[in-house]
C-alpha cells in the first residue's frame, strides 16, 4: 500500500518522464504551456472586511499586485459567503461601479477606505469579529486568485502595502 502511494506521488509529480511509455492505451494529457516570462503574476496581500454595521453588507479590501511583466484585467470578485459582490470606486459624493479594474504590468491597485472597494451584499452568516470571508479574483488574463479576507474591527488600518496591520 505504502509502495503504490509513493509511486502514485512520483507519477503525479513526473508526468513527463510516462509520457513516451504508457502501456495502457490512455492519451497522456500534453504538458501545460510553460507561462511566458512575461505573463501576469498576481497576488493579493492583507484583505479585511471591516465589521459592518448592517449584518447583510460589508465593505471589502485589499492590496493587489502584479509582479509579472503584462498588465492583467480584474473582472469580478465572488464569495460563498455573500451573494453578490460588487467592485466599486468611491467618489466624492457618491460611488460607481467599476466592472472591471486594470492591474499594470508591476503595478499594485489598492483597495482601501474612500476609493476603490468590493462591496459584499448579502453576506450568509453575519460576519463576526475575527471571521474568515473567502474572496474568489477573476482575471480575464490569469488563473483566479482566491484569498481569505478577516473580518476586522471598524477602526482597523492595514499596514503599508497591505502588510497585517492595527485596530485601535
Ligand atoms: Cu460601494
Amino acid at each position: 500500500m505504502r509502495r503504490q502511494v509513493a509511486l502514485a506521488a512520483a507519477v503525479l509529480a513526473a508526468p513527463l518522464a510516462l509520457a513516451g511509455c504508457s502501456s495502457s492505451g490512455a492519451t497522456a494529457a500534453p504538458a501545460a504551456p510553460a507561462s511566458p516570462a512575461s505573463a501576469p503574476r498576481l497576488s493579493v496581500s492583507g484583505a479585511y472586511i471591516p465589521l459592518p454595521s448592517l449584518p447583510d453588507m460589508a465593505a471589502g479590501y485589499f492590496v493587489l499586485r502584479n509582479d509579472g511583466g503584462e498588465a492583467a484585467t480584474l473582472t469580478g470578485v465572488t464569495s460563498p459567503q455573500a451573494q453578490s459582490v460588487s467592485m466599486h470606486q468611491s467618489t466624492a459624493s457618491t460611488m460607481v461601479d467599476t466592472p472591471t479594474v486594470r492591474i499594470p504590468a508591476h503595478g499594485v491597485v489598492t483597495f482601501a477606505r474612500g476609493g476603490r472597494h468590493l462591496m459584499l451584499m448579502g453576506l450568509n452568516p453575519a460576519p463576526k469579529l475575527g471571521a474568515r470571508i473567502d474572496l474568489t479574483l477573476r482575471f480575464d488574463d490569469a488563473a483566479p486568485v482566491t484569498v481569505q479576507a478577516t473580518v476586522q474591527p471598524l477602526t482597523y488600518q492595514p499596514g503599508p502595502s497591505g502588510q497585517p496591520g492595527q485596530s485601535g
